[in-house]
């Protein structure tokens, strides 16, 4: 009796030892997907600590100074950078606004720019450090206030 129902059994066996080679294959691709992904190495931009703010806080529309404070890994001044920094409003239609910050003292540097409509603003921060190193930030800089008119009343949009 047992010995009928071993074709039977050989023929699962095969056929969940194709589906082992197919989930084997399926495997080996996704790996040597996750290896290509690897061997392709991005450059990790180097730890610098940017310390950011703005003034007059809150922000509006007029001049504004943006400091930033940057240092390494281990907490100490990073000088030598250039710093150019671009503003742009979050809507379309509006040429940004550019500035370079200049390092006001070791590690610090400011740049002046001036906010021409309210709303929410992104400033970008691009770096280049003394070696040649470039890193970005973002400082997302919502809610600019409508400027003071005639240094007594202030303009509300709403
Ligand atoms: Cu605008």
């Amino acid at each position: 009796m047992s010995w009928r129902k071993l074709p039977d059994h050989r023929v699962r066996n095969r056929l969940s030892r194709q589906k082992l080679a197919r989930r084997l294959a399926g495997f080996v691709c996704a790996a040597t997907l996750f290896t290509v992904g690897c061997s392709r190495p991005v450059e990790l931009p180097p730890f610098v600590e940017i310390e950011h703010e703005i003034s007059p806080q809150p922000a509006r529309v007029g001049p504004v100074t943006v400091t930033l404070k940057l240092a390494d890994a281990t907490g100490k001044a990073l000088t030598g950078a250039h710093i150019a920094v671009e503003a742009d409003m979050s809507h379309p239609g509006m040429n940004p606004l550019f500035a370079e910050a200049k390092e006001a003292e070791p590690g610090r540097y400011q740049a002046h720019l001036e906010f021409q409509m309210a709303g929410d603003w992104v400033i970008l921060i691009h770096v280049t450090l003394p070696d040649g190193k470039k890193l970005e930030r973002q400082i997302d800089v919502r809610g600019v206030q409508p400027g003071v008119q005639s240094g007594r009343s202030t303009w509300r949009s709403t």
